[in-house]
């Protein structure tokens, strides 16, 4: 049966005036549920509920804010397999990633949890006596989590688990592609217990719900992932505010294949980073720079392997690649495949919509690969689809220049066994993540993540001990326990030597 949600504004699942739109199956074109579009009243309304909340949960102490995160990581763990298969049926990656979208809410929601008891500040010395310096950690306010339809799951979960701990309250606004995703990740939180109003949920258009949240005077951060032309007006609406902001805006990401690499590990992680998820992560491996002299064995590997990968119905275990997430992901897709055949690159592998029996009723595009040039389009443009660019490099300096050609620095990788390469390539990929002998993606909670260039301002990263500068900032306090006024700078020169 296809369930009709409301908005989730302090603590209640309420009905919405505005109207409603469906999601659906991008495998079978099956509607799941309906969700209405928030309208600007409901938008003040739940900023209103998470400000009310804010005032009470910046007060409760960290280590209980924690164990809330720890209650909800038991319930997403307890089901996680049904939702696995929410994420799987309304976004499409096939099952086994639907469970690691799943997981790593639950591994943030763990780590995060933990920081509740850390959470640590400095203490300073002070150039005076009797008086003790420090710096504490505060919450920034209500946020506002904006979030896309890749990750439907784990990233509402590495936003909000890092604002929950940190004392905010926030709004979520998830991508219309996931509200179901979004719906069942705030059920979770509901029935772990945190207080009325810290968690608030609103569906609908990124220009009245998203940009309406970033407007808002009460919401003093915002966390963001997307494209990168609603991303730069997300910063530009932010500075205005003087707020603080998360980017992550996506990639052009590399794999640099040396002549020395392990051709068979490479492989694998070249199909896992080109086609997991049907190349839709801001981390998909969309180019591959292979060195001249292994070139021509790799592009063979690459088309056997790919020719045999198993397109189909994303919950069939033994099924490779699902389709990709809507008809606008086809659609764009399909048109830089043609942008390819336009310009001349050369297809290696796929190039063609699936056609015939269930992929009619469904977004099915083969896995495929282009032969590129180092200026063609699909060099240098985020495809975010199962298209793989290769590209060949005359030796490590070539490649690693082709690797920073984009206007994307997120994540990076190099396949060699020589420890120069791959010492010099941590050094020198302009990306905010470079692995080594493994593929672009499979990041790690317990690490930052972020990039540089387009991809978003360096200054802030989520996951990691670094997840928590996004929602708050630094207070410095002074206490002086001398009972006297004492002067910093200027009583300070009769202290010299005693
Ligand atoms: O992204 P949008 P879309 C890239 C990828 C993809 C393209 C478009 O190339 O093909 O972006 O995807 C909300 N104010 N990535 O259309 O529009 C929107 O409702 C505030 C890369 O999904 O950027 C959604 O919740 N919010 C990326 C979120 O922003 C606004 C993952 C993202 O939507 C808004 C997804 C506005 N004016 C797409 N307009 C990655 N980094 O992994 C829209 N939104």
């Amino acid at each position: 049966m296809v369930q009709d949600f409301g908005l989730f504004i302090g603590g209640k699942w309420r009905k919405s005036e505005g109207k409603r739109f469906e999601t659906r199956n991008p495998a079978t074109g099956d509607v799941l549920a309906t969700f209405p579009n928030a309208t600007k009243a409901e938008v003040n309304e739940a900023v209103k509920a998470a400000k009310a909340a804010f005032e009470k949960w910046k007060k409760t102490p960290a280590p209980r804010r924690g164990e809330l995160l720890l209650q909800a990581a038991r319930i997403f763990k307890r089901k996680k397999e049904d939702l696995a298969r929410i994420v799987t049926m309304e976004m499409g990656k096939i099952i086994a990633e639907g469970r690691g979208d799943v997981q790593e809410v639950i591994d943030f929601y763990e780590y995060a949890a933990g920081e509740g008891r850390r959470m640590f500040g400095e203490t300073v010395p002070s150039e005076l006596p009797n008086k003790m310096c420090l710096t504490v950690r505060l919450p920034v306010g209500p946020v506002g989590l904006i979030t896309p339809w890749n990750f439907p799951m784990a990233i509402p979960g590495w936003k909000s688990g890092a604002a929950l701990v940190a004392g905010c309250s926030f709004v979520l606004k998830p991508s219309s592609l996931t509200p179901l995703c979004a719906a069942k990740f705030v059920e979770v939180l509901d029935e772990a217990g945190f207080p009325t109003g810290v968690v608030n949920m609103l569906t609908g258009s990124g220009s009245v719900v998203g940009d309406g949240i970033i407007q808002h005077p009460d919401i003093r951060a915002v966390s963001f992932t997307g494209g990168v032309e609603t991303g730069r007006y997300v910063y530009e609406s932010a500075a205005k505010k003087m707020i603080k902001v998360g980017l992550e805006l996506g990639g052009k990401n590399a794999i640099i294949a040396m002549d020395d690499a392990n051709i068979d590990l490479l492989m694998d992680g070249v199909m896992f980073g080109a086609f997991g998820t049907a190349g839709q992560r801001c981390t998909a491996a969309s180019r591959l720079i292979v060195h001249r002299k292994i070139y021509d064995q790799v592009v063979d590997e690459l088309v056997e392997r790919a020719e045999k990968l198993k397109v189909g119905d994303p919950l069939d275990e033994k099924v490779d690649m699902g389709p990709v997430a809507s008809p606008d992901q086809e659609k764009k897709t399909l048109e830089y495949i043609g942008v390819g055949k336009k310009e001349g690159d050369k297809l290696l592998v796929g190039g063609e919509r699936l056609k015939g029996g269930a992929y009619d009723n469904g977004f099915f595009v083969q896995p495929t690969a282009f032969a590129v040039d180092r200026k063609a389009r699909l060099a240098l443009e985020e495809i975010f689809g199962p298209v793989l660019s290769v590209l060949k490099a005359k030796d490590y300096e070539d490649a690693v220049a082709i690797a920073n050609s984009v206007k994307y620095g997120l994540s990076s990788s190099i396949y060699t066994n020589d420890l120069r390469w791959s010492f010099r390539a941590m050094h020198d990929l302009e990306a905010g993540i470079t692995y080594v002998n493994a593929p672009t993606i499979g990041a790690e909670v317990q690490l930052p993540f972020g990039g540089t260039k387009e991809t978003g301002p360096t200054d802030t990263r989520e996951a990691g001990t670094t997840a928590l500068d996004e929602f708050t900032y630094w207070k410095t306090v002074y206490v002086d326990y001398s009972g006297r006024l004492q002067k910093a700078q200027i009583d300070t020169e009769k202290l010299v030597g005693g």
